[in-house]
């Protein structure tokens, strides 16, 4: 198995109607899918301290609170093995400021039943039930060439 190339992270962000905060990505990995706010963490950084910047940077929210939901493992074949990442994953129910759309995002509320699978990566639907739930989730996916999911399993 290649190597993880970098630390990544998401923040799932819930209101008080059962929506969840995802975002359209506007530009770079993932472009065109909805996916939680996030990125890469910086070194030297805490993922924690990542999401809560990206977070802002990409939406304008203060998140707060967090809870830690586990990780996920992202293995792509040979040729894109840059793209391997670890994944932390956190959610919550606090958070602050005024929501608005970058360069880089356009954020939308969904509700918890109505998560758009058909216009994500491919291993959401596997996961998002748990995390969501706010049951922990440690899984890795293996991905082909085009993004599906060739197989998962729980670590
Ligand atoms: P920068 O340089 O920050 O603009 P960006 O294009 O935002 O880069 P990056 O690399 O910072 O992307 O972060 C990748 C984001 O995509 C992280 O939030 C993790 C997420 N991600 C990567 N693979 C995913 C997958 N298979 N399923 C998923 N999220 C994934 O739900």
């Amino acid at each position: 198995m290649s190597a993880i190339n970098k630390i990544t992270t998401l923040c799932y962000i819930l209101n008080d109607q059962s929506q969840v905060l995802l975002i359209m990505k506007k530009r770079g990995f993932g472009i065109g899918k909805y996916n939680g706010p996030g990125g890469k963490v910086k070194a030297d950084e805490e993922p924690k301290a990542a999401v809560i910047r990206e977070v802002k940077e990409e939406i304008g929210l203060d998140a707060a609170d967090l809870v830690e939901l586990g990780f996920i493992e992202f293995y792509f074949p040979e040729e894109k093995k840059d793209w391997n990442q670890k994944c932390f994953i956190y959610s919550t129910k606090n958070f602050s400021g005024a929501l608005c759309e970058s360069e880089e995002c356009r954020p939308q509320w969904f509700a918890m039943d109505r998560i758009p699978y058909d216009q994500m990566w491919d291993d959401d639907k596997y996961w998002y039930p748990d995390a969501l739930a706010g049951r922990a989730v440690k899984k890795r996916f293996y991905f082909d060439g085009e993004g599906k999911v060739l197989r998962f399993e729980d670590i």
